[in-house]
């Protein structure tokens, strides 16, 4: 197994995305079959267990106050609610079990201590436990640690440059310390993006860039295509062309190897041929069942007849994750 590299350059991942697609979509096959059993997914379920009513203004969200998205927001839902729906999803194959909330960062109060507690009953239950809640300091992130966080989803979105053209009120720098604290704290690091946004490909690079030159390379980058919202900035955005999400996930794998790849927002727009070329190109990973967090997903049986069809496997939970060091 070749080493993993995380001193790219700019110009060497640019050069990796803009190569003719069917050569890049080989490579990332290849580099996809040296590091990854090939043709196995792994099947995640995501549930919003605090939705709507956040302060941030990220432009691509339905969850945000400030936009009329028709949303119907709740308060933190109860712990046995959330072991309930957690024990269905791993009744029905998911191995990771990613709780998301409409905070702007995490704070020290009861509410944190009730999402301690699911974090140890999904634990318990077997399944990969995730959370994604916003920004988190090196001491929740030891907390939530200790209560058996296995990983932790904190998105960059875009680039740096990109990023006040989507985000005012955090900053990228915001974004990196959490995603910082997390890994300090030893726990597992989802961070990735959302492609659509009118960005540049430019601007796509530049993420990847960021991530695969981080001291230690994610264990799971997500892309994301935009699912436009109607009352967001963004609700006139066109939906994301296929070949510009597999050059995207290629171009992860081809940077970032042992990497899970998660095809995340955006599949209920794409038909099975699609999904096909972005699993060839590296996707390792969807969010099954009929919803992401506030938006449509396709259903678990659709879903498990595309894994018939184009012969996919489902990856166990705890599968041994790259954390070696880097050169
Ligand atoms: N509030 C927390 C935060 O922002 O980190 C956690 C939840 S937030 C919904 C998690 C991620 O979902 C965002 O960073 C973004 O990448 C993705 N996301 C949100 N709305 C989306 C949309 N309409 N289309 C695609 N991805 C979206
Ligand atoms: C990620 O990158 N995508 C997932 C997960 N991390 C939390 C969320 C997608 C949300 C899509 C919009 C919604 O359903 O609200
Ligand atoms: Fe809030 Fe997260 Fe949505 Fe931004 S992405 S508005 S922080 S819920």
């Amino acid at each position: 197994m070749a080493d993993l590299k995380n001193n790219w350059t700019f110009d060497e991942i640019k050069s990796i995305y803009n190569k003719p697609l069917l050569e890049l979509i080989y490579d990332a096959a290849t580099v996809n079959r040296m590091s990854h059993k090939f043709g196995e997914v792994q099947v995640c379920t995501l549930l919003s267990v605090k939705t709507g009513g956040c302060p941030e203004d990220c432009a691509y969200c339905p969850q945000a106050a400030r936009y009329n998205t028709g949303l119907k927001a709740h308060k933190l839902l109860d712990t046995k609610e959330v072991l309930e729906k957690a024990q269905d999803a791993k009744n029905s194959g998911s191995t990771r079990f990613c709780m998301g909330a409409a905070w702007r960062e995490v704070r020290d109060n009861k509410d944190f201590d009730r999402v301690l507690d699911m974090v140890k009953g999904v634990n318990q239950i077997g399944l990969e436990v995730c959370c994604t809640m916003g920004m988190l300091t090196e001491e929740q992130a030891q907390k939530l640690k200790e209560a058996g966080l296995y990983a932790y989803n904190h998105n960059l979105d875009t680039s740096e440059e990109h990023y006040d053209k989507v985000i005012t009120t955090r900053s990228y720098k915001d974004r990196l310390n959490t995603i910082g604290n997390v890994r300090n704290a030893g726990i597992s690091v989802c961070s990735g993006g959302i492609i659509g946004m009118g960005e540049s490909h430019d601007a796509r690079i530049g993420m990847i860039h960021t991530l695969s030159t981080l001291p230690q390379h994610p264990e799971s980058v997500p892309v994301n295509a935009l699912v436009a919202v109607e009352g967001t900035p963004l609700e006139e955005m066109k939906r994301v062309s296929v070949f510009d999400m597999v050059r995207m996930i290629a171009t992860v794998r081809i940077t970032m190897p042992k990497t899970m790849v998660r095809l995340s927002a955006g599949r209920l727009d794409m038909p099975v041929t699609e999904q096909a070329l972005c699993f060839m190109a590296g996707a390792n990973s969807i969010f099954a069942g009929d919803k992401l967090l506030t938006t449509p997903n396709p259903s678990f049986t659709d879903d498990m007849a595309m894994f018939d069809l184009l012969g996919l496997t489902p990856r166990e939970a705890f599968k041994q994750e790259p954390t070696e060091q880097l050169v």
